[in-house]
């Protein structure tokens, strides 16, 4: 059994405190993974930006146009705190006896028009087929068009989990799976299914997020639906259930 998961942002990081580690969840997600290792399921994590990430991508507008000598070295510090989370996650995945590789996201990705253009999959397979477990990531990367971009980990999860026919991808969200209005109000209700034919959630993020937030991830978890694979959007508790298809409070990701 092949999983795909995605590790959110804001379950790694403090998303309202630049370059701040949640490191109780780095380490339930570790002890889950190894969990889910131990009994032989494939995995390969695709962890989000959070806050290393976006204030960075942000604070020298890499998504926009027109490349300059800023850019680049924007580019490079963004690069640098990336593989900084990165190894944070992977430190914690390898004390616990999981090899965990560390994938690096933009020498084996470019945009186009910033949607995904070319992707080295074969890599990642072949991790995966001498029993590694890949780490990749939401990256800047190399743009064809417009010099550079910020690809999220949303598509590339999404991407990979139908590239590499995963039976399932699960994205592992901070709010615990997707409400009816914004999760913190008291009378919001987490949806146990939610299918591209229904009306979109209210969300209200606040957070500086440079991809997109839910409605991006939404958008991929459709398209990955589509296509055959099982998606489920839950918080950490859940990942076990979710990736096996078991009963649980999670939202479970139709295709029409
Ligand atoms: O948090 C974005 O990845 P995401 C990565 O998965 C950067 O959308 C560098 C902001």
């Amino acid at each position: 059994m092949l999983a795909v998961i995605k590790l959110g942002g804001s379950v790694v990081t403090e998303k309202t405190r630049p370059y701040t580690l949640r490191e109780d969840n780095i380490n339930l997600f570790a002890d889950k993974t190894r969990q889910l290792y131990n009994e032989n399921i494939e995995v390969v994590i695709v962890h989000g930006g959070g806050s290393f990430g976006h204030p960075t991508a942000a604070k020298y507008s890499l998504g926009s146009s027109e490349f300059s000598r800023i850019k680049a070295y924007g580019f490079a510090e963004t690069r640098y705190w990336m593989s900084y989370l990165n190894l944070k996650i992977i430190e914690e995945l390898l004390s616990r006896g999981v090899p965990a590789i560390s994938v690096q996201t933009s020498a084996i990705a470019q945009t186009r028009n910033r949607q995904l253009h070319r992707f080295n999959t074969e890599v990642v397979n072949a991790f995966l087929e001498r029993m590694l477990v890949p780490v990749l990531y939401g990256d800047a990367v190399i743009d064809v068009t417009y010099g550079v971009a910020i690809l999220s980990g949303d598509d590339i999860a999404a991407y990979l989990a139908q590239e590499l026919r995963a039976d399932v991808l699960v994205y592992l969200i901070g709010s615990g799976g997707v409400y009816d209005r914004p999760p913190g109000r008291p009378d919001a209700r987490l949806l146990r299914e939610i299918r591209p034919s229904g009306a979109l959630p209210q969300t209200s993020e606040s957070a500086l997020d440079v991809t997109g937030g839910l409605r991006h991830k939404l958008s991929c978890a459709f398209s990955a639906a589509r296509s055959g694979v099982r998606v489920a959007i839950g918080g950490l508790t859940y990942l076990r259930e979710m990736v096996l298809g078991q009963d649980a409070p999670y939202t479970r990701v139709l295709p029409e």
